[in-house]
């Protein structure tokens, strides 16, 4: 979530709320604070100013719509601003060679190891190559090479190191001599990092560079660190040369400043974000679901993206079905649960919902959620499908089987009959929509 500028950017969607048309002087408030917020994210001072003049000349030129009310006109204006800002470059990754040659860079715990894995396990899966090798050129500390293994055997990829050696030159050739016996395709190189930048690590990176001849240099980029992400981006591209850049940790509190910068001051695309610690959480950039966040409009095309892969459509629709009847139960509760979990953490998932971007403390939602599963696993059969009354001594035995409170147990029957007693009410979901999706700007 791209907290601050989210949120400042609502404010700016409410402040035009109930004027007719926009002129000069009544964006110029909405404008300053999309100025002030864009610079609060560490978006640098010319692109700001940059793209504080196209928005204006677009909100104040021919382009006015009628259809639709002030706020929400300003609003996707600067949502189309930002994504043809982010999005002038091509996100895929150019492979050519055979076999390719992918190499990381990036400062120490940008999360460069964690990207190599993820992104050999994306390349296969996507059938783009078949045999990816990763190559642990991290030699700076031994657990680095152990990382890499690690991570490596979880996604059941070929890792490649050389027990000891401390000279990356050396385990790189080696790599590329194993690659072409073996006949692997793709060629991933991690690296060492360094907290900062300094000569050292740009000679090695450099060296690298010449002796594998990479298709693709990518600058893994920390997004939380702001604007030091962005000045080490410059660096990395004027001393070593990258060709893409991945943006990490954004399933944390990360600024949307930092990719918009990154993407200037390296004038390379963005080519990959990477949204939490899994080996899924993994995506090719998207300009415009990005943009969607910073406006807090959610992450809806990702959102649905990962709901095709992992929601078996049948049972999605039983759900509703019996959502919109009222006639639910725990057990079906838990079934749902067990789909939401196979789509990743609650914390990524409610960060892309629209809206939630204001929620502070995603953790605890999924604390909550494994304390409601406690609860429901230790329900008998008749109790979860509500075939009989959960009486108080039930409820006792509910708790104590799940090491949860008696209160806890309580909250979530109570919860439960509101929710029900709510969908009963509820004449359908169409108008639901219609209140979720038009009452907001
Ligand atoms: N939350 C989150 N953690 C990540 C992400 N990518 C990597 N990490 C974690 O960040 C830490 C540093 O990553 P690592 O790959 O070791 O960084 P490196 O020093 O650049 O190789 C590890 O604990 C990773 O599990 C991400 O996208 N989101
Ligand atoms: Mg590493």
């Amino acid at each position: 979530m791209l907290g601050a500028l989210t949120e400042k950017l609502q404010g700016v969607g409410r402040s035009l709320m109930g004027k007719r048309k926009l002129s000069e002087k009544n964006i110029s408030d909405a404008v300053r604070e999309v100025r002030l917020a864009l610079l609060e994210a560490d978006v640098n001072y010319g692109v700001t100013k940059t793209f504080i003049k196209s928005v204006k000349e677009k909100v104040l030129g021919d382009e006015v719509l009628k259809a639709v009310s002030p706020g929400q006109q300003f609003i996707k204006i600067v949502h189309d601003e930002l994504v043809a800002l982010m999005g002038t470059n091509e996100p895929e990754l150019k492979l050519t060679k055979k076999p390719a040659i992918i190499l990381m860079c990036g400062l120490q715990g940008a999360g460069k190891t964690t990207q190599t894995a993820k992104l050999g396990r994306l390349l296969r899966k996507e059938g783009k190559v078949k045999r990816p090798l990763l190559v642990a050129c991290d030699l700076q500390r031994p657990a680095a090479v152990d990382q890499l293994k690690a991570l490596g055997k979880k996604a059941e990829l070929e890792v490649f190191a050389i027990e000891g050696e401390k000279d990356p030159l050396k385990v790189a050739k080696a790599a590329l001599k194993h690659a072409a016996k073996e006949q692997n395709d793709c060629l991933i190189f991690d690296t060492a990092g360094r907290l900062h930048v300094d000569e050292a690590l740009m000679t090695e990176l450099t060296k690298l560079k010449k002796l594998v001849q990479p298709d693709e240099v990518l600058f893994v980029a920390n997004a939380t660190t702001g604007q030091d992400a962005v000045k080490s981006a410059a660096e990395f591209h004027e001393k070593v040369g990258i060709s893409g850049n991945i943006l990490t940790m954004l399933d944390g509190s990360a600024r949307a400043g930092a990719a918009i910068s990154i993407l200037e001051v390296t004038q390379r695309p963005l080519k990959f974000e990477g949204h939490g610690e899994r080996l899924e959480d993994l995506r090719p950039f998207n300009p415009t679901s990005m943009a969607d966040r910073i406006l807090g409009m959610g992450d809806t095309i990702n959102l649905v993206r990962q709901a095709e892969e992992h929601i078996d459509e049948e049972q999605a629709k039983q759900l509703e079905e019996k959502i919109r009847k009222a006639t639910f139960t725990y057990e079906d509760y838990l079934n749902q649960m067990s789909m939401v979990k196979k789509m990743g953490s609650l914390k990524n998932l409610l960060g892309m919902l629209p809206g939630m971007s204001g929620f502070k403390d995603l953790d605890l939602a999924d604390a909550e959620f494994a304390k409601i599963e406690a609860i429901i696993l230790s329900m008998t059969v008749k109790e979860r499908r509500e075939d009989c009354e959960l009486i108080m001594g039930r409820r006792k035995r509910i708790a104590r089987g799940s090491g949860t409170k008696l209160d806890d147990v309580n909250r979530l029957v109570k919860s439960f009959k509101q929710a029900k007693q709510f969908f009963k009410k509820m004449p359908n979901m169409k108008r639901m929509e219609k209140m979720m999706m038009g009452g907001s700007l």
